[in-house]
């Protein structure tokens, strides 16, 4: 009978245990600002300052880049502002063999990691102070001193490039793990069942970190998946998953230290949705007024991941007006005199668009080279 052919259909995730790691929030920052024992990863004191200098020194960076960008003096930035806790935890928490894979919102891991800001803001401008000479896109920055790959721009490579990675360190007995960044769009796309079906069955120390911002440009999550949290897909592959507060850096950092050290033990990967929220555009090519409502916005600055570390600063006697002024000082003007630096600086020497593909040129392209060498420099603008 059609009715009990029908019985073995079930909803997969309403049989899913109350407390499912997948459906709830990992938080630690309470309203009053002080931290849930429960969860509290006792971060040492000066990470916590360090993770509030960070943070407040790329929404500083942030204002700063979008302003360039309008003023056409660099061509794109993508912002990550309201997603600055997942990065930053996740720069506090990585060891120095540790390989980052970001998407376009965790390229501020590296600064973390000790890559200097010139170098880091020169990508924006692409010139001579660019460690990549001027060949990709702004925001697409890279740093082989702190094991930070470009971002592919194509949406979701830099999960299945992650996962390669760990399993090359896996298979070299690395004490190290590789973390691979996405969107909430990017888990629709066919890498990201790659990447995971993948980790799971080779077991690799991989951290794959979804940034739930709820918008992939003008799509809604709930719009492009019937999954009731990004989380519960790493069931199915077999991937222990958590779904965490996103605007909370210290649930951020107790679920990316927990992964790492599952991974570092051998157990495998781990799969974290973030939960969080874009408060810019999705770059600075995008009108959001355009598809999403203010009151949606200012919903979620409420809830801002900056604010809550302050709140929470404030509540263990590490921040005060007169330190948080000097500091928002003290950054502005480290940001200000990175870009005055940099900009000065020449564009990349033509001639060296080819190096670094061949360890000996071939005849043909050094033919070309000396062409190009031969004819009158591009005006600068
Ligand atoms: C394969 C591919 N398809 C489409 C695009 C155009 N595109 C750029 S960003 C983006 C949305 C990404 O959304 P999400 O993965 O949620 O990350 P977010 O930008 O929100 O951080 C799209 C569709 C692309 N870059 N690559």
């Amino acid at each position: 009978m059609a009715g009990d052919a029908m019985t073995w259909l079930h909803d997969p995730v309403a049989e899913l245990p109350a407390g499912a790691p997948e459906l709830g929030l990992l938080t630690v920052l309470r309203a009053d600002g002080s931290a849930d024992p429960s969860t509290d990863p006792a971060m040492p004191r000066e990470s916590l300052s360090r993770a509030y200098r960070e943070m407040r020194r790329l929404r500083l960076l942030d204002v700063r880049m979008i302003l360039l960008q309008r003023q056409g003096r660099v061509g794109f930035y993508g912002a990550c502002t309201g997603q600055e806790a997942v990065p930053i935890a996740t720069g506090l928490v990585l060891g120095q063999g540790d390989w980052v894979f970001p998407a376009l919102r965790e390229q501020s891991v590296m600064l973390v990691r000790g890559f200097p800001l010139r170098a880091f803001v020169a990508q924006v401008f692409g010139n001579s102070g660019d460690v990549q000479k001027g060949r990709q896109m702004p925001s697409h920055q890279s740093g082989r001193a702190v094991n930070q790959v470009s971002w592919s721009s194509c949406i979701g490579p830099q999960i299945p490039q992650a996962v390669g990675a760990a399993w090359a360190m896996k298979l070299a007995r690395e004490k190290a793990v590789a973390v691979g960044f996405s969107g909430d769009g990017a888990t629709s796309q066919p890498d990201f069942h790659a990447a995971m079906t993948f980790a799971a069955r080779y077991r690799v120390p991989a951290i794959i970190l979804c940034q739930n911002n709820h918008w992939s440009i003008s799509v809604p999550t709930s719009r492009q998946t019937a999954a009731p949290t990004i989380a519960v897909k790493g069931r199915a592959y077999g991937v222990p998953a958590v779904r965490v507060d996103g605007n909370d850096v210290l649930a951020m950092y107790r679920a990316v230290r927990d992964a790492r050290a599952r991974a570092l033990a051998g157990e495998g990967p781990t799969f974290i949705e973030a939960v969080t929220y874009r408060i810019g555009a999705h770059s600075t090519s995008d009108d959001p007024t355009r598809y999403r409502s203010d009151a949606e916005v200012e919903a979620w600055k409420r809830k801002d991941p900056l604010d809550r570390l302050a709140k929470h600063m404030r509540h263990v006697g590490l921040l005060d007006d007169a330190l948080d002024k000097a500091l928002e000082e003290e950054l502005t003007a480290e940001i200000a005199a990175a870009v005055k630096e940099v900009e000065a600086l020449p564009a990349p020497d033509r001639a060296s668009i080819f190096d670094d593909v061949y360890a000996e040129l071939p005849w043909h392209l050094a033919a070309q080279r000396e062409e190009l060498m031969r004819a009158p420099a591009a005006p600068s603008h």
